[in-house]
């Protein structure tokens, strides 16, 4: 029997890579800097996971790097983002409520593992879901909580651990390439939505590959079926 579900974040739960990337160039307005972070330029960027990680990789690329303070900008970048997601900027992916409703129905442990900052989940998951939404999670792991991000498996592994579970058992959702390799890594299954940045990612280290996670009557829908292995 399936014993648990681990979600990501950034792309699963939420398409919130759009809000991610305005943030990020409001930080750099804000900050007197004359960079913009376009759709294509982002898409690229998000090969490297972690928000001051994504900046450093940036910086280091340009032909003359000003000096700047990547935390104070990630910072003045989490701040901006927490508030528009506070604002209604995102909502849920089609099927995500109704999956966490029935795994919670269903006795199914829910868990996050996520590359993003806990703020931004805590943002998320408070306009999405209600106050009651963190709560529904046993345990979450985010950003910096590991020492190494996705597509390492530290994440994975440290919500394993903390949940006292065999990968075996479980299942991760995941849309992006390091979001599988990391699950992957980390011995576990992994369903794969692919969304908007993530559309032409090689997925194939997923168990399989669906558009969203459906509308009730699908048939992949059924929790029974979801957890191989
Ligand atoms: C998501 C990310 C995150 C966000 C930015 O990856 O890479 O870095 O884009 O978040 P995943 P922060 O969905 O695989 O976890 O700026 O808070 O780091
Ligand atoms: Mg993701």
């Amino acid at each position: 029997a399936l014993r648990a579900i681990l979600f990501d974040v950034d792309g699963t739960l939420a398409e919130t890579e759009e809000v991610h990337r305005q943030s990020f160039n409001a930080a750099f307005r804000a900050a007197g800097l004359d960079w913009h972070w376009s759709r294509e330029l982002y898409r690229e960027l998000l090969a490297v996971t972690g928000g001051k990680e994504r900046i450093g990789h940036f910086l280091a690329g340009l032909p003359a790097p000003p000096r700047c303070d990547v935390t104070a900008l990630h910072r003045a970048k989490t701040e901006r983002y927490t508030a528009l997601v506070a604002g209604g900027a995102v909502g849920l992916r089609p099927g995500v409520a109704r999956l966490l409703a029935e795994a919670r129905a269903a006795g199914v442990r829910l868990a996050i593992a996520t590359t993003t900052t806990p703020a931004n989940v805590a943002a998320l998951l408070a306009a999405a879901l209600g106050p009651e939404g963190p709560a529904l999670f046993e345990v979450m792991v985010a950003g910096d909580a590991v020492p190494r991000k996705k597509p390492a498996p530290d994440v994975y592994q440290a919500v394993l651990e903390a949940m006292g579970l065999d990968p075996a058992g479980c299942i991760a959702i995941e849309d992006s390439r390091n979001g599988v390799l990391s699950a992957r890594r980390a011995g576990l299954p992994v369903l794969a939505t692919p969304g908007l940045y993530t559309g032409d990612d090689d997925l194939r280290h997923a168990l399989a590959v669906l558009s969203d996670l459906g509308e009730p009557d699908a048939p992949y829908c059924h929790l029974s079926g979801a957890g191989a292995g």
